[in-house]
């Protein structure tokens, strides 16, 4: 090769590895997490039984007696919903684990349910796998039950709670650490060792991603809301902090860093009742399928993941109240969102000549990646709802976007936006349009766009 040619090579290659290669992208799981979308997580437990939200780990093994447990009730109605997996809470601040761990002596096993023989995780595990859900757990690092929490074997416990976990219903797809550290009144303080914690599930279970409020996998939004920011990068800086009280400020949580060192997107924690736990006095408190929309348009349109509490009553099964409104919700999702309205539109670059065209295909994937281009319908037509795709296995590349509707020749409508990530969902008032038109006035590498769509969708579920 002449040293010339070499050096433009090595010099384009040094470019492209500053400009690009550095740039943080999502490992393979977590691009696989990005398409869950929406799942369903269940608290329950003793606060199930005793009507409270925070345990005290005090409570006799007793009070847990779901007569009724039906797993396969859950999966029905989270499949129904098109929910695409669930995570439990195996434990509790309060201690109690839901399966009959060796650790503990605070669990099912010493409790009346299915004299002592009973195993929410077991059931829960099978019904999902027979469902085609995938299965996550949440297990409480804080732990007000347990005699060893406050000193360093309690680390051993954890970790060992883990291993069973791992071992005895995997595949686990995701574990859930909750940040929540408030110490008892006896002052305990527990020195988490999470390094130890995090190696242990990455060599038990490299495919399970981990959520905490700094990740490594999945961070917290920063609000039990179920709201990211309109501005969410899936970038975040760690350095420094830790899950709980060494948590980054609420407002990085809820917007990413934009230089942010990490693959770190944020999951949108939030339950359809006020109270993470069931409590019968809620059952009328229950979110509609049109609030439900909105939270969807604040975390799934914004780039985030939804996580939805529904919680199980009394007796093991979710409530029909819940239910009729998880499947309202589906059903506002299907006849709004699957009618792409660009599927005959013809979509070619805004600077290059007009024979380099894309036709849409189905969910508004394009067949190339896109910067700035222009899509033309067949007919005028009216919209009120677009959304974008980021070609985010390649980085979160866009900082700021524009897009201007016309009608024939004139511009009837501009709206402009910040981060796009793996979907962006923005609504407005219904709008006649024939074209529109998108510019990223600020973004980096040449592949962003890698898909748009638009909807007529109803007016009442127009983002407030
Ligand atoms: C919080 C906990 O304290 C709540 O009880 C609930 O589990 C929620 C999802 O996370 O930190």
């Amino acid at each position: 090769m002449k040293p010339l040619n070499f050096l433009l090579i090595a010099l384009g290659v040094s470019l492209f590895g500053f400009s690009q290669g550095k740039l943080p992208i999502p490992t393979k799981y977590q691009l696989q997490w990005h398409e869950m979308e929406f799942y369903l997580f269940a608290h329950f437990g003793p606060n199930t039984f005793t009507d409270k939200e925070w345990g005290e780990g005090t409570e006799s093994e007793d009070i847990f007696n779901p007569e009724n447990l039906d797993c396969r009730q859950w999966c029905r109605i989270a499949k129904a919903a098109g929910a695409k997996g669930i995570i439990i809470t195996a434990k509790h601040h309060d201690g109690f684990c839901l399966w009959p761990s060796k650790y503990s002596t605070h669990t099912v096993r010493e409790s009346k349910w299915k004299n002592g023989q009973g195993d929410v995780l077991k059931e829960l595990a099978k019904a999902c796998r027979e469902t085609g859900l995938k299965f996550g757990v949440y297990i409480s690092p804080w732990d007000r039950n347990h005699p060893k929490y406050g000193t360093a074997e309690y680390n051993d416990v954890f970790v060992n709670m883990m291993k069973e976990i791992f071992t005895n219903y995997g595949p686990i797809w995701e574990l859930w650490w909750d940040g929540a550290n408030g110490e008892g009144p006896n002052g305990k303080k527990q020195d988490y060792d999470w390094d130890r914690f995090r190696k242990t599930a990455r060599s038990l279970s490299p495919a399970t991603v981990i959520f905490s409020d700094v990740g490594p996998h999945i961070r917290w939004v920063g609000n039990e809301r179920g709201v990211a920011g309109e501005t969410n990068w899936n970038y975040l800086n760690t350095d420094g902090f830790t899950p709980g009280i060494g948590a980054p400020p609420i407002d990085t949580l809820t917007r990413g860093n934009v230089h942010g060192k990490h693959w770190i997107p944020a999951e949108c924690d939030v339950s359809i009742r006020p109270g993470w736990f069931y409590h019968a006095s809620e059952d009328n408190k229950v979110k509609t399928p049109e609030q439900l929309f909105q939270l969807y348009l604040k975390s799934v349109g914004r780039g985030a993941n939804l996580l939805l509490n529904v919680p199980p009553n009394q007796r093991g099964l979710i409530h029909e109240t819940d239910s009729a409104s998880l499947i309202g919700f589906r059903k506002l999702r299907d006849e709004n969102l699957k009618q792409n309205l660009l599927k005959q539109a013809i979509t070619y670059y805004e600077f290059s000549p007009r024979d380099l065209k894309f036709r849409n295909i189905g969910d508004g994937t394009f067949t190339a990646n896109l910067q700035n281009f222009v899509v033309e319908l067949p007919e005028a037509t009216k919209i009120n709802c677009i959304v974008f795709r980021e070609a985010i296995h390649l980085g979160q590349t866009i900082r700021k976007f524009r897009v201007l509707f016309y009608d024939k020749s004139k511009l009837v409508r501009e709206i402009a936006g910040t981060t796009v990530g793996r979907k962006r969902i923005l609504t407005f008032p219904e709008t006649k349009i024939t074209s529109f038109k998108v510019f990223l006035d600020d973004a980096t590498g040449s592949d962003n766009i890698s898909g748009v769509a638009a909807y007529l969708i109803e007016e009442k579920l127009v983002e407030k």
